[in-house]
């Protein structure tokens, strides 16, 4: 579909408005089921006050079709047709003179899309967004649409029936599957929580580079696919292969390197069979989006979510270490303590709550209320969430649903607010191994892991 703008203009002694018959007529030609069945979609139309002109904002399949739907308007005066785009597309576009790219996703399609979902765009060039906390209220889930996205490069718009995954390196049996052959493996589902490993970078204080996001680069699915050691058994594995690598299909330019570079991540071939890691086809009971790696991306429950590689064409089985950029130069915390540089890969998500309700600013009746909100651990189940009002003592919260590793866990607090005035609520998690949320998470040169108490303001009125 195209998309239009119609000026249509009268001079004033003409203007078919002052003609019962002929306004009747036009008036009814313009309504949206009449424009529909010349294959017109009225987006908006709208008329300045004391003009004689109308502006349309239609969508048709080409400008053939919305000039044979015109004709009436055509006879009546002055006709002008515009090709016109969207704002986001321009934005993501880069200009206004921009046209789209082949073999990427439209990049305006991809941000009109998460803008429509409620994400909160932070980037449209990648595309970055982030879900809104108070949108986490409701099931075990996040709608799809509703899920952060994170993107390093532009998305690609892979064809899910010429594709196809290869398996090679240390195998006795080089694979290439493609979606029908993995569909026909063992399926596996789980439900996941993902969470960015820069969720909360923009509260180091002081501020780190990278993407600022807020709290809700974080989301869970139910993701179904192959087991991938299920795949890998069907290879083969060599003897003395211990590290896989594998290799998204987007790709681009970064510091340092002068030739585009393709996305990348390694995991020891332990740490798969520890994770449970799955080669995932379906998110919700629906085919994966293409923001979200269609049509194949790896899941690693527990980790940090970067690991997940979306758009995965390649899996390569070696005995070295995967050196990629985005292994070897990023997702590092990197600190400075005691004067000593030390540094660590960042691997399993740290433990945290988030409160969804109440939201920051909002207004609580005296009363009984529900302090709510998700908690997760790459670690191990949660064990407790407790509760803070107005730096009182934790109380603990109760948990809700089922306890599942590496998802998150829903929680309640019912309390009674006897006294009007600010409500500083403060929630901290606490996972299965005992690990518990620091009041300030230790700060680090690139912003990972930030799993600072959350807290929220609300008013009691
Ligand atoms: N191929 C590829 N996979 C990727 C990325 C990427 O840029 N390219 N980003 C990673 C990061 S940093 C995160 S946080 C998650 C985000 O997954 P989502 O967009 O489905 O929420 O995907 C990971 N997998
Ligand atoms: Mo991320």
């Amino acid at each position: 579909m195209a998309l239009f703008i119609v000026h249509h203009e009268y001079a004033p002694d003409t203007c078919p408005a002052r003609d019962p018959d002929k306004a009747m007529e036009l008036l009814n030609h313009l309504s949206r089921p009449s424009a529909a069945r010349c294959g017109v979609q009225i987006k908006a139309e709208a008329v300045a006050q004391g003009s004689h002109s109308l502006i349309l904002i239609a969508e048709a399949a080409d400008e053939a079709v919305l000039d044979a739907y015109l004709a009436p308007f055509r006879e009546a005066g002055q006709v002008k047709v515009t090709v016109a785009t969207s704002w986001a597309a321009v934005v993501s576009g880069g200009a206004c003179d921009a046209s789209p790219m082949d073999m990427l996703l439209d990049p305006a399609d991809a941000c009109q899309d998460a803008l429509e979902a409620g994400l909160l765009i932070h980037r449209v060039h990648p595309l970055n967004g982030e879900t809104s906390v108070p949108d986490l209220a409701g099931g075990a889930v996040m709608p799809n649409g509703r899920f952060y996205l994170r993107n390093h490069f532009d998305i690609p718009n892979l064809d899910g029936d010429a594709y196809r995954l290869s398996v090679g390196g240390m195998v006795e049996r080089p694979l290439s599957l493609c979606m029908r052959e993995l569909h026909n493996l063992r399926a596996e589902s789980r439900v996941v929580t993902l969470e960015c490993a820069g969720n909360g970078r923009s509260f180091f204080d002081p501020a780190v580079p990278g993407e600022p996001w807020g709290v809700g680069a974080v989301s869970t699915a139910e993701w179904t696919g192959v087991p991938l050691m299920e795949v890998l058994e069907r290879a083969g594995l060599r003897s003395g292969a211990t590290e896989l690598i594998f290799r998204g299909a987007d790709s681009g330019l970064v510091d340092g390197h002068d030739t585009p570079i393709r996305f990348e991540r390694g995991l020891s071939l332990d740490q798969v069979r520890e994770t449970g890691a799955l080669l995932a086809y379906e998110m919700n009971g629906e085919p994966l989006s293409s923001p979200h790696g269609y049509p194949l991306r790896l899941i690693v429950p527990g980790w940090y979510a970067v690991t997940s590689v979306k758009w995965l064409t390649e899996i390569v089985v070696t005995d070295q270490p995967c050196e990629a950029y985005y292994q070897a130069e990023k997702y590092w915390f990197h600190w400075a303590r005691n004067g000593r540089d030390e540094r660590a890969p960042v691997e399993l998500m740290n433990v945290r709550a988030l409160i969804s309700s109440p939201d920051e600013g909002e207004r609580l009746p005296l009363g009984e209320t529900a302090i709510r909100g998700v908690a997760w651990s790459g670690v191990g189940c949660i064990s407790r969430v407790d509760v803070s009002l107005n730096g009182g003592s934790w109380r603990e919260a109760r948990l809700i649903g089922e306890q599942r590793p590496s998802s998150w866990q829903w929680w309640e607090l019912i309390t009674r607010l006897d006294e009007t005035g600010p409500l500083m609520v403060r929630a901290r998690a606490t996972d299965m191994a005992g690990r518990t949320q620091p009041e300030r998470a230790e700060w680090n040169r690139l912003g990972y892991g930030n799993n600072s108490i959350h807290s929220v303001l609300a008013h009691v009125i």
